[in-house]
């Protein structure tokens, strides 16, 4: 295990964020406690069939009851950061067509509190793909205009009462894989789509999918709006946002195919980074999808004029990607769909994967892909300050493993190691990257995979909800306590001398 690397590959800057994330949905259970209202993941979960292992949140990890635990794991590990989301449905148990539930507030400020007393910042997402399902009920939720004043008036009252603590805000965790999840191939809630396109016929995967992206960038907007223009004068804090970022590497080097990798990002990530901070639509979306394609009016181009203070980057997997805009797009078969953007995703070519598979289908280990997607950030958006809001790795819950074997988690380590190496190689060359989360704190409910993926760098025993740090734990507290004392940084540097 590369415990000892070479210092100079870890050299970050002393004010370096280093922390551990987790989210509502996936951590808290406590689904109906203390006048919580239903969220779509708890009416999606609850449907048999939607999560593999017929599990769903209703319990997670319990971290609604032992966060006080949970920041003793953290303070252990030595973070200063931990990012965590809050639950919108504890907050506002109906959306604004309800009362303000007073306990969720309390819960929030006495986790906040114990945090700040151990010198951990919190780091929090106003939604992590959990929202009330009175929005959903009432209007379809993000495929309505309604939604945007519902965000807003949500975000308003999370600024009020927690913004004197909390100096960053994300408005938005994932937009993108919630448009394409929950609109596209139906697999998480609403789980609209056509049935060409996924399992169900309630939707419409083309069309859908852009009319959620389009009114969840009018809704980060707004709230962005009130923050800048009512509170961040004397709060003094910073909003961003989080988006899911892939690398693509071209399947080869033909212009079409380096164009593919493109568009591959322009319809994933820029399509919603691009409005956020530059007012219009990727290029290759407008030029593909015309008239489909939502429209900006003068006054939401006036509402998106504040655009972020940073970028929220969850980075776990590299694909190549293939061009399919020039030549065919399936290679046939029914229910092979069209994919957006017109690229197909293979992790392999000439028979070599891209990097090491892993139990998780979707990552393969590349470290590279972390330095690329970040310079690629760096470079389209002027170097906005980026924080690493996820980064980790799923180990399978097969049963016939014991305990220990997911508690020596050395392949864990290797992924984030190498990882973190490729982030500092691009912060050398000038990324601007203020802070590094892990995937995750602790196992957790894993969405569709329900438990039967751990993501922790503490393992949970389901049966008694027992944590114990893994390898990767010991891991990262080494790295955090090692990352100040390497070069320019004349304080550690006397106590190297010293030691
Ligand atoms: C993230 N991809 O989702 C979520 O923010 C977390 O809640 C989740 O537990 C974690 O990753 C692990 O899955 C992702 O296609 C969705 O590359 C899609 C991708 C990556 C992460």
């Amino acid at each position: 295990v590369p415990l000892e690397t070479n210092l100079h590959q870890f050299i970050l800057p002393n004010n370096f964020l280093f922390g551990t994330a987790s989210s509502s949905y996936q951590f808290e259970g406590a689904f109906s406690s203390e006048g919580k209202g239903l969220s779509n993941w708890d009416i999606f979960s609850h449907q048999t069939g939607n999560i593999l292992d017929g599990s769903n949140g209703d319990v997670a990890v319990d971290h609604y009851h032992r966060y006080l635990e949970d920041i003793n794991l953290m303070k252990d590990l030595g973070v200063n950061s931990y990012r965590f989301s809050l639950s919108w449905a504890r907050i506002l148990p109906r959306g604004r067509f309800g009362n303000v539930n007073m306990a969720g507030i309390e819960h929030y400020n006495k986790l906040i509190d114990a945090l700040l007393q151990k010198g951990i910042y919190p780091f929090v997402s106003l939604t992590h793909y959990d929202i009330p399902q009175e929005l959903e009920d009432r209007y379809g939720a993000w495929l309505s205009p309604k939604v945007q004043d519902d965000f807003r008036y949500y975000a308003e009252i999370c600024f009020k009462y927690f913004g004197d603590r909390v100096k960053h805000w994300v408005t938005f965790n994932e937009p993108n894989v919630v448009a394409i999840r929950g609109y596209r191939s139906g697999i998480y809630p609403p789980g609209r789509c056509s049935a060409l396109f996924g399992n169900c016929s309630s939707g419409d995967s083309e069309k859908e999918p852009l009319i959620a992206a389009h009114n969840m960038i009018l809704s980060h907007a707004s709230a962005v709006d009130t923050y800048r223009t009512r509170y961040q004068k004397t709060q003094g804090g910073s909003i961003g946002i989080v988006i899911n970022a892939i690398w693509y590497e071209p399947f080869s080097d033909s212009s079409e195919d380096k164009s593919a990798a493109e568009r591959a990002q322009s319809f994933f990530m820029n399509w919603f980074l691009d409005p956020i901070i530059f007012g219009r639509y990727p290029a290759e979306m407008q030029q593909i999808l015309g008239s489909q394609l939502p429209t900006f009016s003068r006054k939401d181009l006036n509402l998106m004029r504040h655009g972020v203070d940073f970028i929220g980057i969850n980075h776990y997997t590299s694909f190549y990607a293939k061009d399919c805009l020039y030549s065919a797009c399936q290679s046939g078969g029914p229910g092979v769909s069209k994919p957006e953007g017109y690229f197909l995703r293979t992790a392999v070519k000439d028979g070599i994967p891209i990097g090491e598979s892993t139990d998780v289908d979707w990552i393969n280990i590349y470290p590279p892909g972390m330095e690329n997607v970040v310079t690629y950030i760096k470079d389209r958006y002027n170097n906005t300050p980026m924080f690493i809001t996820e980064n980790g790795l799923g180990q399978l819950s097969n049963p016939r493993l014991s305990a220990t074997d997911f508690v020596f988690d050395y392949k864990r380590v290797e992924y984030m190691n190498s990882y973190l190496i490729s982030l500092a190689s691009a912060m050398r060359k000038g990324a601007d990257v203020r802070g590094y989360f892990a995937w995750a704190l602790l196992d957790n409910f894993e969405w569709i995979s329900g438990y039967a993926v751990r993501f922790g760098l503490h393992h949970i025993d389901y049966a008694t909800l027992k944590r114990t740090p893994k390898l990767s734990a010991i891991w990262f507290k080494h790295r955090i306590s090692n990352h100040s004392s390497f070069p320019n940084n004349p304080v550690i540097d006397q106590r190297d001398r010293e030691s």
